[in-house]
């Protein structure tokens, strides 16, 4: 969706709550009932939520250097999170990079290394993408609330890889950020080796034009905390695909093995290859395709149930919900969406009955892909990928 479209939706949204507003000034609840709720995020007035029965006294940690930081999602109430509630995910220091002495070092199987600084970045054309992503190892335990949604801005890396030249032996991009921690790689070894935060792509998947160096954050200068003053995301793909305050794009000719790519983010699944039931390790790349129900609330006797969606990119073909084991009824989705944006959705709950319900939703994309109940999960005893339907239960008065 071009800019001025996401714009013209802006517009389209906030007449669309002004004639809500009005609606519910008037007292006239039954003409609220048959708006479409598209884009309900913020609060409306008169609009309460409706507690859920699942998440007791829910607290966010403090958004503090090296450590972790995860939203309410009940609390969501914008298209793009704000920079200071886009959650965190740090798993070395927090390094505090001059931007004036910056370089981003491109180096390896290129006809031309280069060293570019900031403003060497900026003389590209500019590249803004909407780009939502959960970290690979965000929990149900927590309320699927290491997520964010979020407009980049900076250059393409397509230009950058362009500009170096490729050298027809590279197949591997590899992307390092300029935060390091030591790190014992093998147990029979009784020393630890200092390595940095790093993580990679194959060179097919790093020429995706979508894939962005961002120096901006919403239209803000890219924040400490999630990588300044330079970092790269992927869309589509995993938190941990996009490397912050990164420092050095490599090209070479082998596969990449580091902790974030061979040993940690990696999924040990059963599963089968090729008629042959194994158990196989992978990489924490692409999003799997998943829904969740973040907040119910209620205007009058009218309810809405809000959700998103993330997945790799595909487009959707519907969001649906079921209460209390009934029939799936589809959502609609917000028109804001993009590609490669969180995609919220609306259900408008009719009907309801006091009492406590449970409510699901799932999502189907084009290729028929479905998602999962947990029951219906590859056995997958590792902690990463956590993308099967998630019922919440809510108290209705
Ligand atoms: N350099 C660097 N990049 C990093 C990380 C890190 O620890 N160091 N964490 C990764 C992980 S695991 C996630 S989930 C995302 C989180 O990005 P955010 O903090 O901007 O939300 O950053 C990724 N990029
Ligand atoms: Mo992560």
């Amino acid at each position: 969706m071009s800019e001025d479209e996401n714009k013209n939706n802006d517009t389209l949204t906030e007449n669309r709550r002004k004639v809500l507003r009005t609606g519910v000034a008037m007292g006239s609840m039954a003409a609220t009932a048959s708006m479409p709720f598209l884009s309900h995020i913020a609060l409306g007035q008169d609009e309460e939520v409706v507690p859920f029965t699942d998440m007791e006294a829910f607290g966010t940690p403090p958004k503090q250097a090296g450590g972790v930081y995860f939203q309410n999602t009940a609390e969501i109430d914008s298209f793009y999170s704000p920079n200071s509630r886009f959650y965190v995910v740090q798993h070395y220091n927090q390094p505090e990079i001059d931007a004036s002495n910056f370089r981003l070092n491109v180096t390896g199987l290129v006809n031309q290394e280069l060293s570019l600084s900031l403003n060497d970045l900026k003389r590209y054309q500019k590249f803004e993408i909407d780009a939502g992503f959960e970290c690979g190892g965000n929990t149900p335990r927590i309320f699927n609330g290491l997520i964010g949604n979020a407009k980049w801005g900076g250059v393409r890396l397509v230009d950058i890889l362009e500009e170096a030249g490729l050298d027809r032996d590279g197949i591997e991009v590899v992307f390092y950020g300029a935060d390091k921690g030591m790190e014992r790689t093998r147990s029979d070894l009784d020393f630890d080796v200092e390595m940095a935060f790093g993580r990679s792509l194959h060179i097919d998947d790093a020429l995706n034009p979508d894939i962005v160096l961002a120096y901006e954050m919403n239209g803000e200068p890219l924040p400490l905390f999630h990588g300044a003053p330079l970092r790269v995301v992927v869309p589509g793909y995993y938190g941990v695909c996009n490397v912050k305050w990164l420092s050095q794009i490599h090209i070479q000719d082998k596969r990449y093995m580091g902790r974030f790519m061979a040993r940690d983010y990696v999924t040990l699944q059963k599963v089968d290859i090729g008629g042959e039931e194994r158990w196989e390790e992978r990489s924490v790349t692409k999003i799997h395709l998943k829904s969740s129900i973040i907040r119910v609330t209620k205007t009058g006797n009218d309810h809405n149930i809000l959700g998103f969606v993330l997945n790799d990119g595909t487009p959707l073909r519907a969001v649906e919900v079921s209460i209390d084991g009934g029939p799936w009824q589809q959502a609609e989705l917000d028109p804001r969406n993009t590609k490669y944006s969180w995609k919220l959705f609306n259900f408008n709950w009719q009907n309801t009955t006091p009492g406590e319900h449970t409510i699901v939703s799932r999502v189907i994309d084009v290729t028929g892909q479905v998602q999962a109940t947990l029951e219906e999960m590859p056995e997958k005893p590792t902690r990463w990928e956590n993308y099967w339907q998630f019922p919440r239960t809510v108290m209705i008065s």
